[in-house]
């Protein structure tokens, strides 16, 4: 579908004040706004008529492309059939047939899952049940949870404690009590320009060791951490580090949750991260990818042995105090089992790690282009650092996020950092097409 044509210029609404737009500059926005009214592919469609490459997936959710058919056939159908079922003691057969098909995708023995609507949701689910689980063992004194700098772990406030992105938890009071953080692995110094996965900074995982000694193993229920740093800039874990994570969780019995709430559904060439790295976590949080974007929903994947701990007392007693109205909803279940479809029938976790090479080259030819400091790549995931204006942090990201929208691709901007992660039906014409427009933009960026 990517010669479309895209539908003509629809005008912006009458009024744009009502809505407090997420994560976004309204004021300046609702200036000049940036309406998307249609997609299709690799292309989203705009107000003023024009056809724009999806360099981002969406929000990095997209990752089978826009209006997938057999994901918007099987949301009809299913608004046709059941439109809303409890989740609470009521269940609906394709939530079940979901997670047992998710659970059949996981390695090992990480095979429960626990439905939400957001990464967020997710989040807060996994350090709640990390509490809870030490607390069903016995274990009740072990109540930190630790993340890491520069994570981002969605906005609720469990996420924002473990989270370390500084503007999203400095206006939010004390947040979560007894959380520490991790350093993070951001060393343009040893790193910059590293191809892949960096050679230097496996040895930052050995920090957890300082946090153990200063708490003592006794307190610490959980570290939580995004496999690679997505929203911060995609920030890639050194070689080994990983690893060593979790053989110190495993020595200190702390349990270890990757956050692939990005890294799942493929963008590495692999299922998720925890298969990619062959690093294997105790819980995985997840959301995106999970229905292509289409409906909400998220996920965390639990160790059996976990859900195991719980299911000892009364067989009439609940045995987690949580859960939400949507949890399982039947549009997201349906989009979830169409979207799994796609990624296998498709075969595009496959297509990702052979589109990788390519990518890699093509992102790194930006290497000599103005304001160039770093760049990172692993499977169909990339990062462009720029050197701020002196004085004006941000702006020169967003002005060549700002120009290559008008040239006719949408890339993110977060701090001085462009990222990119297209869909992964992405064809090789269209990553020089990306690459282009980002080349020409550094060039005229001020
Ligand atoms: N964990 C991780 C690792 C994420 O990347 C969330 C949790 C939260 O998910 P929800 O569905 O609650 O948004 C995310 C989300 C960006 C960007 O620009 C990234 C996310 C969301 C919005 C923007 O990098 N990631
Ligand atoms: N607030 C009120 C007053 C509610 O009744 C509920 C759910 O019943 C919630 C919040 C939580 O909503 P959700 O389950 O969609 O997260």
């Amino acid at each position: 579908m990517d010669d479309a044509i895209a539908p003509g210029a629809v005008p912006p609404p009458n009024n744009l004040e009502a809505f407090w737009m997420p994560f976004t500059a309204n004021r300046q926005y609702k200036k000049n706004p940036r309406l998307l009214v249609g997609a299709e592919g690799m292309y989203y469609h705009t107000h003023d008529g024009r056809r724009v490459l999806d360099g981002t997936a969406g929000l990095w959710c997209v990752n089978c492309g826009h209006k997938a058919p057999r994901i918007v056939q099987a949301i009809q159908d299913q608004a046709a059939q059941l439109d809303y079922s409890p989740p609470f003691q009521m269940g609906h057969p394709r939530a079940f047939d979901l997670a047992a098909r998710l659970a059949a995708m996981m390695p090992g023995d990480l095979d429960h899952v626990f439905f939400t609507n957001s990464g967020s949701e997710s989040v807060d689910t996994a350090l709640k049940i990390a509490l809870a689980y030490h607390n069903v063992t016995g274990n009740g004194s072990r109540t930190r949870l630790i993340g890491r700098e520069k994570g981002y772990h969605g906005v609720g406030f469990g996420g924002i404690s473990v989270g370390g992105i500084v503007p999203n938890r400095k206006f939010f009071g004390t947040l979560l009590t007894g959380v520490d953080h991790l350093p993070h692995t951001h060393d343009l110094e040893h790193n910059a320009f590293s191809r892949g996965q960096p050679e230097w900074g496996a040895h930052l995982a050995d920090e957890l060791e300082r946090i153990v000694a200063l708490h003592d193993a006794s307190t610490i229920a959980a570290v939580i951490v995004e496999p690679f740093a997505g929203s911060a800039g995609v920030i890639l874990p050194p070689k080994g580090y990983l690893q060593r994570l979790r053989e110190i969780c495993d020595k200190h019995g702390i349990l270890l949750i990757f956050d692939e709430v990005i890294t799942g559904f493929g963008r590495l060439g692999a299922s998720f991260a925890t298969e990619y790295f062959g690093v294997m976590p105790d819980m995985i949080t997840c959301a995106k990818g999970l229905t292509n974007g289409a409906v909400p929903m998220g996920a965390v994947f639990v160790r059996k042995p976990i859900y195991d701990a719980f299911m000892k007392g009364p067989e009439e007693a609940i045995e987690l105090f949580h859960g939400y109205t949507y949890s399982s909803h039947p549009l997201a279940c349906a989009a979830a089992h169409a979207a799994l479809d796609t990624y296998q029938e498709e075969g595009l976790f496959e297509r990702a790690a052979e589109m990788a090479p390519y990518w890699e080259t093509a992102i790194h030819s930006l290497k000599d282009e103005p304001h160039v400091i770093d760049i990172r790549n692993l499977g169909l995931v990339g990062a462009i650092e720029l050197e701020p204006i002196p004085g004006h942090p941000v702006k020169r990201a967003f002005d060549v996020f700002l120009k290559c929208y008008e040239a006719g691709a949408m890339i993110r901007s977060t701090g001085d950092i462009l990222a990119l992660t297209p869909p992964l039906i992405i064809e090789r014409a269209e990553i020089d097409q990306l690459m282009e427009t980002i080349r020409t933009a550094l060039r005229a960026a001020a």
